[in-house]
């Protein structure tokens, strides 16, 4: 049983890893156990936020963008988790036909995470499915996300270049400055260029950037021009992802991103589970009568945590002694 499911991930085996990746979504323990067996073949993959609103072209970029680095033979992991558009009937990314084509080539595999009842499991099943698809050796993994806080991950924190989709006329640029889009994007994707009123949106853009003022040596968010229903711009854009790359490599960012992506899963990984354990201790009655005893008065918060501390040790203690023992026996 132990690792069955993550050494067939590890061969390839695509269903292995859509089932894994369900498992880690629906919070399945022996899922976790055997992603014990998957980080340590991770850490070479590149991951490329998409973000944007819905409607901006995401999922066509990204299909053109597959498109193009399988001509690099460079092999792809997509990660799509845009509710909008999130694969329904087989219609994946709202491209049907041209991702059933990507469908057939074993060197790309396609993931849609439903927003929908995953609440507490989309952010680990989204990094999961990184690991997942890292280990797999998909050299480059692209996430769709709506982005900007409309979901609990935030890509911009786990992407090792953030690409924000726009459209003209779409957002302005107080609205870009108030979301923190201005900061969090790496390049800029200016599509449906067919459409009237690219010209201002491009020039807004370039004035709100030259408004910032910049680190010496810190990067400066590219702006791309597309038209990805007529698949023009793709090749512009897969050189501004890999300019940015070479940007992060040498300057020694890359390392620090990667390190970044590691210290948010370790907090999110032990946040989540001292929430647990205070949620469990004495099925929740512990905490009730805690919460019962600052509605009265009867302690403060800062009081009330001394004690959950103090408890909380001797529960976690008594983990790791199950832990143990669990060990010796298996
Ligand atoms: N006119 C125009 N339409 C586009 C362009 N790119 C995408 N679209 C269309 O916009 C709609 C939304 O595209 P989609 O890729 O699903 O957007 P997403 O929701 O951001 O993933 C689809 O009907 C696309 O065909 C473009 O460059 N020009
Ligand atoms: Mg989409």
């Amino acid at each position: 049983m132990k690792s069955k499911l993550a050494s067939k991930v590890l061969s390839g085996d695509t269903i292995a890893a859509a089932k894994l990746i369900s498992g880690i979504a629906d919070e399945v323990p022996g899922a976790f156990q055997e992603m014990s067996h998957i980080y340590p073949h991770t850490g070479k993959a590149y991951i490329v936020g998409v973000t944007g609103s819905p409607g901006a072209g995401k999922s066509t970029l990204t299909s053109n963008l597959i498109s193009h680095f399988r001509k690099e033979h460079t092999t792809i992991g997509v990660i799509a988790i845009d509710p909008t558009s999130a694969f329904t009937g087989g219609a994946l990314l709202g491209d049907r036909v041209r991702m059933q084509q990507h469908g057939e080539d074993k060197d790309v595999f396609i993931r849609s995470l439903a927003t929908r009842g995953l609440q507490g499991g989309l952010a680990k099943a989204t990094i999961g499915a990184m690991h997942i698809m890292d280990a797999m050796g998909k050299d480059i993994i692209l996430v769709e996300t709506v982005g900007s806080g409309q979901i609990e991950i935030d890509i911009t924190r786990v992407a090792d270049t953030t690409l924000f989709v726009m459209t003209p006329g779409a957002e302005d640029a107080i609205q870009l400055m108030k979301a923190g889009i201005l900061e969090a994007t790496d390049i800029f994707v200016i599509n449906k260029a067919d459409r009237e009123g690219a010209d201002i949106t491009i020039n807004d853009l370039q004035t709100m950037l030259s408004m910032r003022s910049w680190l010496p040596d810190e990067w400066h968010p590219g702006i791309v021009v597309t038209e990805a229903i007529y698949n023009k711009g793709t090749t512009e854009l897969a050189a501004e992802i890999s300019r940015h790359r070479e940007y992060l490599t040498r300057t020694g960012e890359l390392k620090k991103r990667k390190q970044g992506r590691l210290k948010l899963e370790l907090m999110e990984t032990v946040e989540s589970l001292l929430k647990d354990c205070i949620t469990n201790i004495d099925h929740g009655e512990y905490l009730a009568r805690l919460i019962d005893d600052l509605a009265k008065g009867k302690t403060d918060p800062q009081a009330a945590t001394r004690q959950l501390i103090n408890r909380l040790a001797s529960e976690l203690a008594q983990i790791q002694k199950r832990h143990k023992h669990g060990r010796k026996t298996a």
